[in-house]
């Protein structure tokens, strides 16, 4: 079962400070990082008890506190926080400044709590919205007292503005309205690219007190979330970690002797024995595969740990049988793989770059070592037909079943379609003239719990979104009940096992 949330210390009806992590209620508060809830909990309470931490705030809100300020992170989601209560949390720290991580499914909500926030609290905005979207932001009355809009890695960048908000005019790719002419500046002067680039050797490890779960115990061990790399080399056509949709990012990896520093820390300080990557690619290059399994077997890592990392199907298949001996060996436990699909010519119209063989080639392989498999899978892509999304149905059975007899398991997660902005899908979808940005954004939240009863729908009840366009060719209610259908085949198997 995984962890319920720590109990505050103090009162949360009284003490703003009670959900704001890492922050020092006797100073004043530089900054508070909030990432918005999915949905206005106040209306419909939240389900699921567990969400990955917010690791992107955790690092920025690191780096400014090691520059002295006092930052707070208040995690709406994770705490299943309704918009009003929020907006008042905030309004009651009395922060210098408001920092919003945007993400497109959760802007609307973000732009709800800026709206609501006292006159002297200046705002600052990040994260893949705010990236994609900068000018139709900016001029959002809702955003009108945003400072600053910062694109891509904020961590040297956020800690410039808190000095002074004025330094925006040498920094690049941060953004604001100009208050007289009413439209987008973009500062930035010479010999200041480094800021869009941090060295991720050289930053200070992520200090897990701005984090609200995490590190988190499950089935009675203590886990942690790590980020091992930043930045994806891939196109995949619905993603918004696509390169295409990061024109800013430089792929980096960190050191592997700076991520098992980290690891040892978390080991030697709060008793983790258990690491999830959930970076892009922690397993997606052939060189990093190599570079980190030698540091890890001269660690010892898999003596005393067990990890969990993403990984990519064209470069596992790849791998040779001795190098799944050394990821097994090293304490990988479970590889989450994005499938997405059993159709070759859904796999082909997103880029995914690899065919349902190889999926299937990659999953027994590792599921032989003993190695887990999480698959992701989405239905409903643009113009995906119904046989096309019984394919992929049909694959994750077939996955399911072959993996039955072998010592790793194949778990399946499956998500309907959205479409989201910057993506390679977003632009075509405009080009068909078919649809409006703001019928792409318009996502909505869509109960598949049954009015609460299903409890195999419950646990992910806040991933339940949809813009409700046709955009599949088979109807929407088919992908809802395929959806439905394989979360009961997971959840079914999972209580079988
Ligand atoms: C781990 C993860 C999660 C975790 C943690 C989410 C979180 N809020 O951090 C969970 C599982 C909870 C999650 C949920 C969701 N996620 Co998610 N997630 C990711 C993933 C795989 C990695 C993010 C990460 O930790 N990166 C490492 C850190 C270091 O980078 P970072 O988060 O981008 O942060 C840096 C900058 O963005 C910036 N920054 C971040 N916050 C802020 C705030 C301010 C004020 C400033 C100035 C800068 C700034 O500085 C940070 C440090 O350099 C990304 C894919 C990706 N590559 O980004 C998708 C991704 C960000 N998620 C996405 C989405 C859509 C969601 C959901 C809305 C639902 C969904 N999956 O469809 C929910 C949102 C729930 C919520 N409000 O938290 C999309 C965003 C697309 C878009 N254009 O909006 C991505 C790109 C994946 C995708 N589906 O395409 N996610
Ligand atoms: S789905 Fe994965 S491989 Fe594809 S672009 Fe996104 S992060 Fe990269």
């Amino acid at each position: 079962m995984p962890a319920v949330l720590e109990p505050p210390h103090s009162d949360p009806a009284t003490d703003p400070f009670a959900l704001i992590a890492g922050a020092d209620p006797a100073r004043e508060l530089d900054v508070l990082f909030v990432n918005a809830p999915l949905r206005d909990y106040s209306l419909r309470p939240r389900t699921n008890d567990f969400t990955l931490p917010v690791l992107g705030m955790g690092y920025i809100a690191t780096y400014a506190a090691h520059r002295g300020f006092n930052v707070g992170v208040l995690d709406a989601e994770a705490h299943g926080l309704g918009i009003d209560h929020t907006a008042r949390l905030i309004n009651q720290a009395k922060p210098r400044w408001a920092g919003f991580n945007l993400l497109a499914p959760t802007y609307e909500i973000s732009a709800c709590l800026a709206a609501a926030l006292g006159p002297a609290i200046k705002i600052m905005l990040g994260g893949h919205q705010a990236k994609a979207m900068p000018t139709e932001i900016l001029t959002d009355p809702r955003m009108a007292r945003c400072a600053a809009l910062v694109i891509g890695e904020a961590e040297t960048r956020v800690a410039e503005l808190l000095d002074d908000h004025r330094n925006r005019v040498r920094l690049p790719g941060v953004m604001w309205l100009d208050p007289i002419m009413h439209s987008p500046v973009t500062g930035g002067t010479p010999g200041q690219t480094h800021h869009l680039a941090p060295d991720v050797d050289a930053l200070p490890l992520l200090d897990r007190r701005f984090l609200s779960q995490d590190p988190h115990t499950e089935n009675g061990r203590a886990e942690a979330n790590m980020v091992g790399a930043r930045g994806c080399p891939y196109n995949c056509s619905f993603c918004g970690a696509a390169v295409s949709a990061n024109p800013d990012i430089t792929i980096r990896t960190r050191n592997p002797q700076g991520i098992l520093t980290e690891m040892h820390a978390l080991r030697d300080n709060d008793g983790v024995t258990a690491f999830r990557f959930v970076d892009d690619l922690f397993l997606g290059h052939r060189r990093v595969i190599d570079q980190m399994m030698t540091a890890f077997a001269g660690a010892r890592v898999g003596q005393w740990a067990a990890w969990d990392a993403t990984g990519r199907i064209n470069v596992l298949h790849r791998a040779s049988d001795a190098t799944l001996d050394m990821l097994a060996r090293n304490g990988l436990r479970e590889v989450a793989l994005g499938i997405e699909s059993g159709s070759e010519r859904m796999l082909t119209a997103i880029d995914k770059r690899i065919s349902p063989e190889m999926a299937r080639s990659v999953v027994r392989r590792l599921t032989e070592h003993g190695i887990n498999v999480k698959g992701y899978f989405i239905l409903g892509f643009p113009t995906e037909t119904r046989e096309e999304i019984d394919a992929t149905v049909r694959l994750v059975h077939e996955l399911w079943e072959v993996t039955d007899r072998l010592p790793g398991r194949f778990r399946a997660s499956a998500f309907e379609y959205r479409p989201y902005p910057g993506t390679p899908d977003w632009h075509r979808l405009l080009a068909t003239g078919r649809y409006t940005a703001a019928q792409l954004l318009n996502y909505t939240a869509v109960d598949l719990t049954a009015g609460g009863v299903d409890s195999s729908m419950l646990q992910r009840d806040e991933f339940n979104f949809s813009v409700n366009l046709p955009l599949a060719d088979a109807p929407i209610d088919y992908v809802r009940a395929q959806l439905v259908r394989l979360a009961h085949g997971q959840h079914d198997r999972k209580a079988a096992a």
